[in-house]
């Protein structure tokens, strides 16, 4: 049995998805920009998908979402923006995110504070959430930009984020949330609260990679990263995907269909997949389960390297992660785990499990009983498990 446990990382081609997608690559391959019948096959697909994505985050018309190559690039892109609007202008200096925010908005604001940016980057609690009283504690007159995102990748923690909102639009300050983890996961409604800008993903909701889109309320400002043609209304020149862009629109369409789902047999699932992997001595979960969304579950098994335990899954051909694959190449400790102050040697242990609606039981019930074996196999060679604190029975 194979079983795919990393959908926070990327999920399955839904197969509608992809039946919806094959026409644009040896069909309808027209450029929608030229003058054609080859390009005009291709406009109203597009603007069905366009209207697909709009309807998926109940965006209004007037309001603009515009396709990007990724999530990593609506992330950079709205920092930067913010940069060369406000902040090289001299208008503002600050801008704040959280420590927790996925390496392509830490990493932009960490290139932003060395072209002389002020950042803040907002702690987390002892659950993993950042607390909006926080974002209010920082905002200063100067500050342009709150940058929070939606839904952890790592433990799944869901943010005050209409909170944040409300915050942030009483003080006059811009507000992005990074939404790539909340899409069909929990309801999406733009209009529901305060935001002015918003990242998505099509690959983390059963859509094809290379195609995200970052939404922006109308009247907000936006630097076109791109210059070239009138694409995407001139915000981003480039030839269109199509066959990307008609691939989001069905994926956005059947991630809202299956959000139920997602948010009751998911959640059933995965609750009790983690109950029994709490029943295993020395476990530790940091978010509570109200407080995340419906599939992740960010797991510590104290004295077992996260990567050690990933490697006894593999070999049973079970897929997992240590957290985010942006940062496990580098066997470095995971970053939420490093943020709540955990002790070092749990921050090493965390092994992140994140379902789809393509999840069954008996995947899950596989991985347990694997799960098992590689605990009791990985403490039995651990020198660190030896030495673990009091309330353990030392197997020493
Ligand atoms: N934002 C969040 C919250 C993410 O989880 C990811 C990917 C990105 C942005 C980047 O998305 P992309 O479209 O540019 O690929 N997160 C992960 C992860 O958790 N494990 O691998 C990738």
């Amino acid at each position: 049995m194979k079983v795919y446990l990393d959908n926070n990382a990327t999920t399955i081609v839904d197969p509608y998805v992809f039946d919806e997608m094959e026409p644009f690559f040896v069909q309808k391959y027209g450029n929608p920009n030229s003058l054609h019948y080859v390009a005009s096959e291709t406009h109203v697909p597009l603007k069905n998908a366009m209207e697909k994505i709009y309807a998926g985050i109940h965006a209004p018309k007037e309001d603009s979402v515009v396709i990007t190559s990724c999530a990593t690039e609506s992330n950079n892109w709205v920092l930067k923006s913010i940069y060369l609007e406000y902040i090289i202008t001299g208008r503002k200096n600050h801008i704040i995110i959280s420590e927790v925010e996925h390496p392509s908005i830490i990493s932009a604001a960490r290139h932003l504070e060395k072209l002389g940016c002020k950042v803040t980057y907002l702690p987390i609690n002892h659950e993993g959430i950042v607390e909006a009283q926080t974002v209010r504690d920082y905002i200063t007159d100067k500050t342009a930009l709150v940058s929070i995102m939606w839904a952890n990748n790592e433990t799944g923690a869901i943010f005050p984020v209409q909170e944040i909102g409300d915050i942030c639009a009483e003080k006059g300050v811009l507000f992005h949330t990074d939404a790539v983890q909340a899409i069909g996961k929990i309801p999406v409604d733009v209009q529901s609260f305060n935001v002015d800008y918003l990242t998505m993903s099509a690959h983390k909701f059963h859509g094809p990679k290379g195609v995200g889109a970052l939404y922006m309320k109308k009247g907000k400002e936006l630097t076109p990263l791109l210059h070239g043609g009138s694409q995407m209304g001139g915000y981003r020149s480039g030839t269109l995907n199509v066959a990307g862009i008609v691939g989001m629109g069905k994926a956005m369409e059947q991630a809202v269909d299956a959000l139920d789902f997602e948010m009751s047999e998911i959640r059933e699932l995965r609750d009790e997949f983690e109950d029994e992997l709490l029943k295993i001595e020395d476990t530790f979960v940091v978010t509570p389960r109200e407080k995340r969304t419906s599939n992740t579950i960010l797991i510590s098994f104290r004295g077992i390297e996260g990567e050690s335990m990933l490697w006894d899954l593999n070999r049973s051909a079970i897929a997992a992660s240590t957290g985010s694959a942006c940062a496990s190449e580098d066997l470095e400790s995971n970053p939420v785990m490093e943020a709540i102050g955990a002790e070092a040697d749990l921050a090493h242990t965390a092994i992140r499990f994140s379902l789809s609606r393509y999840t069954t039981k008996e995947e899950l019930d596989f991985t347990l009983a694997v799960v098992k074996e590689a605990v009791e196999r990985l403490r039995g060679i651990s020198s660190s498990y030896a030495y673990a604190p009091e309330g353990h029975d030392s197997q020493l």
